[in-house]
């Protein structure tokens, strides 16, 4: 009996190390070993079909400000290898609730341009719409579910803060700007990553199981894959687009 509840109080104490890890949100030893790590590629396999240049004209303020530079649109980021870049990955389905950073992503205005193009954020955390340019950029936001607005900022320093309420991969444009794109990728779980300029990108601190991973283009839309995350391991998913796919929806 003695034993038993010597046995009973160890159990206790583990379980409120990891639920203390957990609830921290740290990288901490035990979730290292607990949890696993899903790294992958993805690559465009076709020829990247380049991207317009942006003719900003409309806005001699913009076009004051990018003289001498060609900019283009970056709908398709391809690196000399065929790596995609701006591929927005995350796992599907349900998760324990974990606390959602307190951390905002920033996204700016700069130039009439949206840097980063693409962003993630989890549902509940707060995501800061700077304009650094002093002319006015209207911002918004195309929504299926309850994460529209639509704001001006007129002024330089401008700072628009906004706490998507559900999953959903949010399109957000100037209406003054026609060529400024931002696709914000909601979730609610801490699951996702952005595809980098190699194409390349990890999902870290992932619970062992088997799970269907999303990659989502703006242009190529959707493609899945199924693995299997071990505790303590890094699991490989790589990913690859023909270029052949339809446009994605949104
Ligand atoms: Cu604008």
């Amino acid at each position: 009996m003695k034993a038993n509840i010597h046995l009973l109080t160890t159990v206790s104490l583990a379980a409120a190390i990891v639920a203390a890890a957990v609830a921290g949100g740290g990288w901490t030893a035990s979730a290292q070993t607990s949890t696993g790590t899903i790294r992958g590629r993805i690559r465009l396999t076709g020829k990247s079909p380049g991207n317009a240049i942006i003719r900003m004209g409309r806005d001699p303020k913009c076009a004051e400000m990018n003289r001498g530079k060609r900019i283009l649109q970056e709908s398709v980021v391809t690196s000399a290898d065929g790596g995609l870049a701006n591929v927005f990955v995350k796992l599907q389905g349900k998760f324990p609730q974990t606390p959602v950073p307190a951390a905002p992503v920033a996204v700016d205005q700069r130039s009439c341009v949206y840097i980063p193009r693409m962003v993630g954020a989890r549902v509940g955390q707060t995501v800061e719409i700077k304009n650094s340019d002093q002319l006015l950029h209207n911002v918004h936001a195309i929504s299926d579910l309850t994460n529209g607005f639509n704001v001006g900022q007129p002024i330089a320093g401008l700072v628009h803060k906004f706490v998507p309420k559900a999953e959903e991969m949010v399109r957000v444009k100037c209406e003054i700007h026609s060529w400024m794109t931002l696709l914000i990728g909601v979730v609610n779980h801490p699951y996702f990553a952005v595809s980098g300029n190699t194409g390349s990108f990890e999902i870290a601190r992932v619970p062992p199981g088997t799970y269907t991973v999303e990659a989502w283009h703006e242009q190529y839309g959707m493609l899945t894959k199924t693995v299997r995350v071990a505790a303590g391991a890094a699991a490989t998913v790589d990913f690859a687009y023909t270029g052949a796919e339809k446009p994605a929806a949104r």
